[in-house]
């Protein structure tokens, strides 16, 4: 079942939405019109495209302007921009601006009242971009059993918003951006988690096999910006002979900046991480899953001066843990706490799972009501055994806890949920407008794993 048929089988409560939804589009189409004659700064054209994996591996998807992943944008903070968005795909789309602080009709989120672009339509996105760090935009879209559809598509791509202070502590630059290809549904059983294959994985447009290897001088110090833009599949990643010093995670500075061996990086996440590239050979940055490997999910990387097939050693056995970037603070007490239980229900005849919180599938699910300007915890548990990477729209929260154990000055949008794990985040209630919250993994989304927070006055 996905969010439209949820839509239907509990309509009642959507009625509101639609409305808002209709009066969004004329509202948009109206801000368009106006401007008909003078182009927007930027442009993305959504449509249909053959990706070129390499290795003789030809994929047909939607992407932003003809490429994987679209155009980089880099945009001031604070500097008002605007972008035209023309969709020329056969489906109706919209565009998420992943982990920005802007508002609901131009967040790119239907559920928020943010408006649909019909197929063949355009609509013009403004907003301020802030905060400064690694954002991305993507497609918002429900795919339910449709793999041609959402976040199983190419339409993702980078969004870096440029800060005052960009601390410039390295040579050079790398975005890498994890995506899945060909997906297939697994057979299921009761207990397996797992409920998406896939045949191919690839960093930006290629598999390994036909990656352009990323050349480096001894001494060289690469940023590398990571970002999960897989459907639903999360990743650990490794660079034998070498560690990463993570310095941000989903764009925004941590307190503790560490050097591991072994990063994780659930659907959605970004990583900043500088590797100080000294102990040339010929390597391969991947997936530490051997499996990923074959499919895809790596790239060499090569010393000048070395030359020879692309190495690749395990790296030692380690567990992830925000907390090792985190601060010791005590967490200012929040005005309200919000305990939400993630759960998941199996559904007859091989359909895909429901999933609910606190027993409410989207959109059978009432909003949490915030104030403007008072702190907010969430606090997450997971009941269905199964990983979820959890989103804040228009927001960013502080993480609390993780299974129990205290941390601070953790800012993230998305938080990595591990099976039966619990976490606490707070926000602050600052930027008024419908937001969404919801598991970025797309099957989970489509099941219902959503609900929006509202604002009110009393
Ligand atoms: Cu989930």
């Amino acid at each position: 079942m996905n969010r439209r048929e949820f839509a239907v089988k509990f309509g009642s409560t959507l009625m509101g939405g639609i409305a808002q939804r209709l009066w969004s589009l004329q509202r948009t189409t109206q801000t368009a019109q106006d401007h008909s004659l003078e182009p927007a700064e930027h442009t993305l054209h959504i449509r249909p495209m053959t990706l070129d994996l390499g290795s003789g591996i030809q994929i047909r998807t939607v992407g932003y302007n003809g490429t994987v992943p679209g155009p980089v944008f880099r945009l001031k903070e604070g500097s008002p921009v605007e972008i035209d968005v023309f969709n020329d795909s056969a489906n109706a789309e919209l565009v998420h601006w992943h982990g920005l602080h802007i508002d609901s009709l131009n967040d790119g989120a239907m559920e928020e009242g943010s408006p649909m672009i019909p197929s063949q339509g355009r609509l013009r996105y403004s907003f301020t971009p802030k905060p400064a760090g690694t954002r991305w935009y993507h497609t918002h879209t429900s795919a339910g059993m449709d793999f041609s559809l959402s976040t199983y598509t190419g339409q993702f791509g980078f969004l870096i918003v440029e800060g005052a202070g960009d601390a410039g502590n390295y040579d050079r630059e790398v975005l890498l951006a994890v995506h899945h290809w060909e997906p297939t549904f697994m057979p299921m059983g009761p207990g397996q988690p797992c409920e998406v294959s896939y045949k191919h994985a690839s960093f930006n447009d290629k598999v390994l096999s036909a990656a352009e290897p990323i050349k480096v001088h001894q001494g060289d110090r690469v940023l590398f910006r990571f970002l999960n833009a897989s459907a639903t599949e999360n990743v650990v990643l490794a660079l034998p002979g070498h560690q990463f010093k993570v310095i941000a995670l989903d764009g925004n500075p941590i307190p503790h900046p560490k050097e591991v061996a072994v990063l994780s990086l659930a659907v959605a996440e970004r990583i900043d991480a500088v590797v100080e590239m000294n102990t040339p050979g010929v390597w391969i940055l991947g997936s530490t899953n051997r499996k990923e490997r074959e499919i895809g999910l790596g790239i060499p990387i090569e010393y000048v001066g070395s030359s020879g097939q692309p190495t690749w050693n395990d790296p030692p056995v380690s567990e992830w843990n925000y907390r090792i970037f985190g601060g010791t603070d005590a967490a200012l007490p929040p005005d309200e706490t919000f305990p939400m239980v993630f759960q998941r229900i199996t559904m007859p005849n091989g359909a895909p799972d429901a999933w609910t919180i606190n027993g409410r599938s989207f959109p059978n699910i009432p909003p949490l009501k915030v104030k403007q300007g008072q702190r907010y915890r969430l606090g997450f548990y997971d009941a269905s055994g199964c990983p979820h990477p959890v989103h804040l729209h228009r927001h960013s929260f502080e993480v609390v806890s993780i299974n129990g154990q205290p941390t601070s000055g953790l800012i993230k949008d998305v938080i990595s949920m591990t099976p039966y794990g619990t976490a606490e985040v707070d926000f602050v209630a600052d930027n008024p407008g419908p937001t969404l919250f919801h598991c970025h993994q797309q099957m989970h989304m489509d099941g219902g794993f959503m609900q929006l927070i509202q604002y009110v006055t009393s």
